[in-house]
């Protein structure tokens, strides 16, 4: 080769300039006050997002501004039996910050094998403007392995295309790399975030989010006596006390396990043993203390409970969302009737102005889908229910005949 096609090659394959770079853009304090470096990404609240009306630095440009920073990596966590499962996944690096002298590339180190499952949740509300970083911290446990990975908000009327996340028709972040996406949030309902690069196993790997948008109407007059309700529905007929996100999600232990060394192949055989809600089977479902260090060495790895509690008379709303990758699950409430309000992040109907919400003992629903449930205990009797899956195999943590995707519904007066 001689020297000129030498150098040419050499150019060519320089790297592109990358690097750790959340933004967040108009976060600064008002005209003629001084920018604190330190304080402009600092969490007051540490409730993960960045928002002027949670006290935090307001910003008279864009008061609907909203800040998050989500890293994407490697991981495990363990199954209610114990099991250890290598996930990839998200985790939360809202309020980072590098320590002086520090690029922004100390977020590597700091977030490396820190995914959490599921995926951190993400409530926005209706007019919000979401700046969304997500950083690529990689995947410490496979190093031959240079995956990209993207934030794809499902279901969602994206503004522009390039933040849609699909690695075929956007852009996707390599290691070491951030991507700042934009996001006008113009619509109510249940959503739910995923990475894209190759959907199929970083999805059953554990890249899956809850997400929700809160209605404009919750900021207006109390309607039909609730103040919150799960979309504009101009009479109040979705309105709740209490809400719960339930992400269904399953995982196939080989497939996380060989993962470690080498994808398995072919995808078709993925064969899910521990069906789930919110990342962990019954009973660490119901559990919103501490769980059992014995089982879950990585305490933080596992992060949200599903028990649902409420006091008598309460409209519980259940934002019930799936991304498995295998199944269709089917869950039921005994002793409660649920009323299905929505379904893929729309209120349903009317139509012909009759409405279109019905009752159900049971919802089945597939991967990609969201129901919006609300559960009424008007007239139902204090104690303990369960929202479990009727599809009998999904009752188990694997090996353990009891356990899965089941929780409790606790009706109980305030104390
Ligand atoms: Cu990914």
């Amino acid at each position: 080769m001689s020297l000129a096609v030498g150098l040419i090659v050499a150019a060519v394959a320089l790297p592109a300039q990358a690097g750790v770079f959340p933004q967040c853009p108009t976060r600064d304090p008002a005209p003629g006050s001084p920018i604190v470096y330190g304080s402009w990404f600092a969490d007051g609240n540490g409730d993960g997002v960045l928002r002027a009306s949670d006290g935090e630095i307001p910003n008279a440009l864009s008061p609907n501004q909203v800040c998050v920073h989500l890293t994407a990596g490697d991981g495990f966590t363990n199954m209610a039996d114990g099991r250890e499962q290598y996930i990839f996944g998200f985790a939360n690096a809202t309020g980072f910050m590098p320590m002086e002298g520090e690029t922004w590339d100390a977020v590597m180190m700091a977030y490396m094998e820190t995914a959490v499952f599921p995926a951190p949740t993400l409530t926005f509300r209706e007019g919000d403007e979401v700046y969304l970083s997500l950083t690529n911290v990689g995947m410490i446990n496979r190093p031959d392995l240079f995956d990209p990975h993207s934030v794809h908000w499902h279901g969602f009327p994206n503004a522009s295309a390039v933040f849609d996340g699909v690695p075929d028709a956007s852009i996707i972040i390599n290691m070491g790399s951030t991507l700042t996406y934009y996001y006008q949030v113009v619509e109510a309902g249940t959503f739910m975030y995923h990475c894209h690069v190759e959907a199929t196993e970083h999805m059953q790997m554990g890249m899956l989010g809850n997400l929700y948008v809160t209605p404009l109407q919750d900021a207006g007059p109390a309607l039909n006596g609730f103040t919150m309700f799960a979309y504009n529905d101009g009479d109040g007929s979705t309105g709740y006390d209490v809400d719960y996100p339930i992400q269904i999600a399953a995982f196939d232990p080989l497939f996380h396990e060989l993962h470690i060394d080498v994808q398995p192949l072919p995808f078709a055989d993925m064969d899910d043993k521990y069906p789930m809600l919110n990342g962990r089977g019954y009973p660490d479902t119901v559990n919103n203390g501490a769980l059992d260090p014995a089982l879950h060495p990585r305490p933080n790895a596992a992060p949200v409970s599903s028990l649902i509690e409420a006091s008598p008379g309460d409209r519980i709303l259940l934002r019930i969302s799936s991304l498995s990758t295998t199944s269709y699950h089917t869950l039921t409430v005994q002793g409660i009737p649920m009323q299905v309000v929505g379904k893929g992040s729309r209120k349903l109907g009317p139509v012909n102005d009759t409405s279109q919400y019905y009752t159900t003992n049971s919802i089945t629903i597939g991967g990609g889908q969201a129901i919006d449930v609300i559960l009424d205990t008007a007239g139902i009797p204090e104690g303990t229910y369960f929202l479990y899956t009727t599809n009998l195999d999904h009752l188990a943590n694997e090996a353990e005949d009891f356990g899965g995707m089941m929780t409790e519904i606790r009706i109980q007066a305030p104390l």
